[in-house]
């Protein structure tokens, strides 16, 4: 019996990663209604039927499950955004956030670019999510800049990279890891995004240790995994404040004694994120209706 990790699926075979080599796998009979929740991340337990072929005989635990793409297993979520080109958008950014948020995994956000805008933008950018308790690295990959700071943070990590497309993912990736070799795309001038380049969930190894995924940019418009109550924790600066509101129930929206919009009169949580909240809202309660 020997164990492995799920880094690919194609059609009913699995690419189980076991030390430097990979083992193409099928599942076991028994298995067989599993086989759809079996994900890119998982670790197994197989034995071999031929060269680099096996059978996998058993799937260990999840520690965690992204749905966004679907991989499990994933430590953290490196959201990356463009500091220019295309321009960072603060609404979107939130959006990222509150799904990032969801997962209750780490997040990590990166700001991209920074060799075209210029030092002070970079500095405010940063240190506005800095400010709601993100931890935010400005880098660069076609400079280089920040990405060894960058490597050293995925080491031993399943880390997915999730953000807009065209703000530079596959490109960060293939400076992390030369040799990856990642399709990267032009921003496309006429729409301002970049080309859908990549396709499919798989784990890619990093010669340190670990492995990270990319993801293809999505765009998302509903929030349909998500209760009203809920939302208010995927804005900590939200959260922190909330308990102090006249009724527990509160959703920060028209309630009376509000701390929430006390704290956003107040200056103390910025206008926009509280903006971006009572957006999402209401799409929630948008979504409802429609049940
Ligand atoms: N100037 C500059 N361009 C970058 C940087 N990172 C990526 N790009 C460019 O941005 C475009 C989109 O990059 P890509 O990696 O495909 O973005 P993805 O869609 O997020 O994977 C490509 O033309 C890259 O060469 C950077 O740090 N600085
Ligand atoms: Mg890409
Ligand atoms: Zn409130």
């Amino acid at each position: 019996m020997l164990n492995g990790i799920v880094v690919k699926t194609y059609n009913s075979y699995y690419y189980i990663q076991s030390g430097s080599k990979i083992v193409t796998c099928n599942l076991r009979g028994r298995f067989k209604k599993e086989r759809f929740s079996l994900l890119v991340g998982d670790e197994v337990i197989y034995t071999m039927t031929g060269p680099n072929k096996g059978v996998i005989e058993k799937i260990l635990p999840r520690r965690s499950m992204l749905k966004r793409p679907m991989v499990a297993n994933v430590d953290q979520v490196v959201l990356t955004f463009a500091a220019v080109n295309p321009d960072i958008k603060p609404a979107l950014v939130d959006r990222f956030l509150v799904i990032a948020e969801l997962s209750e995994l780490e997040i990590i956000m990166c700001i991209n670019k920074t060799d075209l805008a210029d030092a002070e933008t970079v500095t405010n950018l940063a240190q506005h999510y800095e400010l709601i308790g993100y931890r935010v690295l400005s880098i660069a990959a076609k400079t280089g800049m920040g990405i060894d700071n960058l490597r050293s943070l995925l080491h031993d990590k399943i880390s997915v990279f999730a953000g807009p497309s065209g703000t530079g993912k596959s490109t960060i990736l293939n400076a992390i890891q030369p040799g990856l070799e990642l399709t990267t795309g032009e921003v496309s001038h006429k729409i301002g995004r970049g080309k859908h380049t990549t396709r499919f969930a798989e784990l890619l190894p990093l010669a340190g240790g670990g492995f990270v995924v990319d993801t293809p940019g999505f765009s998302f418009t509903e929030f349909t995994d998500i209760n009203e109550a809920h939302l208010m924790h995927c804005f900590p600066e939200i959260a922190k404040v909330a308990p102090e509101c006249k009724f527990s129930t509160c959703l920060h929206y028209k309630e009376p004694q509000c701390a929430v919009k006390q704290a956003v009169a107040a200056g103390r949580i910025h206008a926009a994120r509280y903006q971006s909240y009572l957006e999402i809202l209401a799409e929630i309660r948008e979504n409802k209706k429609g049940y």
